[in-house]
């Protein structure tokens, strides 16, 4: 019998390599104790310890390597010391493998009242009982280390747009400042890491002074916060195009809280590594499928009779076994399990889509890649 891989065979420390370049998008591998994450990455969201309609198994049978957990609602429920109390959120959930954790304060802004933010903290009433709260950098920390995240999130503050730009750059200062104390109340911890957050809003050069700054804290990853949060694709990728050539290139990109497979396609393009969104888990519960042939809207009555599967070709038994008109009769009828088989077959597309990009960024045809990819897409739309 083969012998057992040796206690030492897991890594200790947080890395990131680049296997292969394609212009500027790249593909390659985060390693840390709790698993390999292969990059380019799409998390699938698990705000409240719970992928959405999902179990934890299908999530990585689809080939996802992380999930994202929300500091915001975990610390409301169940509670970060109770969370601790249970084992993390690892063992709460049944998910082995890593975890990124948002630290909240986007999460404050758009669902908590009464938010109160300055150079402490946030302080906020709680969405669901409305009791009071406060979140400093460092109890942002703190809430993530009893979570037990792996990959932890500065405490920022993000803009919607559009903004003054003096609006922006307080913002961006008061995120830069945080980053230093979420730095300090992080310390030393190998085999986790802590990502720096660029914000910046929509003007260049204030992106180009939150990157330089953050990339002088010398962190282990960078995110982009601070877009896709009411500006045109447009302004989007040209911030993403200021920002990357100061981003350090041994270091993971993340884009946050993007976004639509174009969206992903043009990120990677321009050297995203890492993506959240709900997107395909709230569209799945809202009717809506994204396939390799495009979006569509089951609700709508020209599948009432298509017997034919989203799409036959897909590995995936939700959207290559059961007929459009079953999951418009589901969606119709608001039946659970349509909200079930259609945020599979969307993550399912996702993560087929991030595994495509990864093998042409191998293979450096990605230019190829994105023009069948958008082909498909568009040939079906008309
Ligand atoms: N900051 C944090 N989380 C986020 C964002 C941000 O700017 C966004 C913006 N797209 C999504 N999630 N902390």
């Amino acid at each position: 019998p083969q012998a057992a891989p040796p206690q030492d065979a897991r890594p200790t420390a947080f890395t990131f390599r680049v296997d292969a370049a394609d212009g500027h998008a790249r593909t390659g591998a985060i390693t840390m104790p709790r698993g390999t994450i292969r990059t380019p990455a799409f998390m699938p969201v698990g705000t409240a310890a719970t992928v959405k309609a999902m179990y934890p198994e299908q999530v990585r049978d689809l080939g996802a390597d992380v999930v994202l957990g929300n500091t915001y609602h975990l610390m409301l429920r169940p509670g970060p010391e109770r969370m601790a109390r249970l084992g993390g959120l690892h063992r709460f959930m049944l998910w082995d493998g890593p975890i990124l954790t948002d630290s909240g304060g986007f999460q404050v802004m758009s669902l908590s009242s009464l938010r109160k933010l300055d150079e402490q903290g946030v302080t906020f009433r709680s969405h669901v009982d409305g009791t009071a709260h406060h979140m400093s950098p460092e109890r942002s920390i703190e809430i993530q280390g009893l979570l037990g995240s792996d990959i932890q999130m500065q405490l920022d503050e993000c803009v919607r747009l559009p903004a003054e730009p003096e609006a922006i750059a307080r913002a961006m200062q008061l995120s830069r400042r945080w980053a230093e104390r979420c730095r300090v109340a992080f310390g030393e911890q190998p085999g986790k890491a802590l990502f720096g957050i660029v914000q910046g809003g929509d003007v260049p050069a204030l992106r180009v002074e939150s990157a330089r700054a953050l990339v002088d804290l010398d962190l282990k990853g960078y995110a982009i916060g601070g877009l896709a949060v009411g500006e045109p694709q447009a302004v989007m990728l040209a911030m993403i195009e200021a920002v990357e050539p100061h981003l350090p290139r041994a270091k993971p990109r993340y884009l946050m809280g993007v976004g639509t497979p174009d969206d992903l396609l043009r990120s990677v393009e321009r050297g995203i590594d890492m993506f959240d969104c709900v997107m395909p888990t709230r569209a799945g519960r809202h009717g809506l499928a994204y396939t390799r042939h495009g979006r569509v809207n089951l609700r709508n009555a020209r599948h009432a009779e298509d017997a034919r599967p989203l799409d036959p070709s897909s590995a995936c038994p939700a959207s290559r076994d059961y007929s459009r008109a079953y999951l418009h009769h589901l969606v119709r009828s608001d039946e659970i399990l349509g909200m079930m088989l259609l945020t599979w077959s969307n993550l399912a597309y996702y993560q087929e889509l991030m595994a495509g990009m990864r093998a042409a960024i191998r293979a450096g045809r990605l230019a190829d890649f994105a023009g069948e990819t958008r082909e498909t897409w568009a040939r079906a739309e008309a």
